[in-house]
């Protein structure tokens, strides 16, 4: 019998594929930087048994309608706003995502950009680089401290406890929103639930968790930002669509909030004149929350596992649900 055919739209590293070679026939997309051609993956899904899809691919009804044998797509990520899942529930396909394996990971992103947008490390490193320190001051490049501080997490899912458990090594005051409440969090960790707008008010830093949807689409937008703390830094480390960007650079232009640290963006990649990035007071990471050669690897392994559970018949490991 020949082995099922598992099509891979980046190239991927050989170490993570050799351990299932022998059970599946895989082919890569040859380039880990550019994107799958779309008439590629379209002719490719007519023959493919399983597919890894990244959050680059728009996994659409174009997609399911080419299928004929394909019985699942795996994910590369947590996040799956890139998957139409009702096209693959109708056409019979199983989609899995990456949680947990990353949550570790992508909280100490979201932790690591909160600090250097606070503690104005960037800026910082371009003072010293530049060759621009000349004299000590006594607010030489003086940030804001994050200890004792509040934070306020919209998206109490994993990533959002798991960031909130960091926050609680530097004594912060914890406020979440979400769309359930979290009573575990709230015992385990300290965290009060509260509304969108008192969270708000009352941050000192708003971290943005929330998954992208139909209601999160757009919700940091003038009115939020109005709604800060003059000094308030705003991190994002979720999808950039939950943002309104022009929204968020007037009100870090003319000082309605003092900062924000940005792993996502509306549009990905973002060019090095997007008005963001013109302003010092914003740290930009290229969406690199999972980014760890450990993590990233274990993610691609739990894509390959999905697919073998499916493929042999039994539950995906971790299955994502329509509706
Ligand atoms: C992705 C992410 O892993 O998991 C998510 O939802 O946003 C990242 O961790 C990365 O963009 C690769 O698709």
């Amino acid at each position: 019998m020949s082995k099922p055919f598992v099509y891979i739209t980046r190239k991927l590293p050989e170490s993570v594929i050799e351990a299932f070679e022998s059970v599946f026939k895989i082919e890569m997309w040859p380039e880990e930087e550019v994107p799958v051609e779309r008439g590629v993956l379209l002719e490719k899904v007519q023959h493919a048994d399983a597919l890894i899809t990244m959050l680059s691919d728009q996994v659409n009804h174009e997609i399911f309608e080419k299928q004929t044998n394909l019985k699942v797509v795996a994910n590369l990520a947590v996040g799956y706003d890139n998957i139409d899942l009702n096209a693959a529930k109708e056409a019979g396909v199983v989609v899995t995502n990456t949680p947990d394996v990353l949550t570790d990971t992508t909280a100490d992103l979201t932790f690591g950009l909160l600090l250097a947008t606070a503690r104005r490390l960037m800026e910082a490193e371009r003072y010293v680089k530049n060759n621009s320190w000349e004299n000590w001051a006594p607010l030489l490049m003086a940030g804001q401290d994050v200890h004792h501080k509040t934070i306020g997490i919209v998206g109490m899912g994993r990533i959002g406890e798991t960031v909130a458990k960091r926050a609680t090594g530097f004594e912060m005051e914890i406020l979440y929103h979400n769309r359930s409440r979290k009573r575990e969090a709230e015992e385990k960790i300290g965290a009060t639930y509260v509304g969108f707008e008192e969270l708000l008010k009352r941050s000192d830093f708003v971290v943005c968790l929330a998954p992208l949807t139909e209601e999160t689409k757009g919700m940091f937008n003038k009115e939020a930002f109005e709604r800060m703390k003059s000094r308030a830094i705003f991190i994002n480390a979720s999808r950039g669509a939950l943002v309104d960007e022009e929204a968020l650079y007037d009100a870090i232009h003319q000082n309605v909030i003092a900062g924000a640290g940005l792993d996502v963006f509306k549009n990905e990649p973002i060019s090095a004149d997007h008005p963001l990035l013109t302003l010092e007071q914003v740290v930009a990471t290229p969406h690199i929350g999972s980014a760890s050669e450990e993590t990233r690897k274990t993610m691609m392994t739990l894509c390959l596992d999905n697919i073998q559970h499916v493929l042999n018949g039994k539950e995906a490991k971790t299955p994502v649900g329509a509706g």
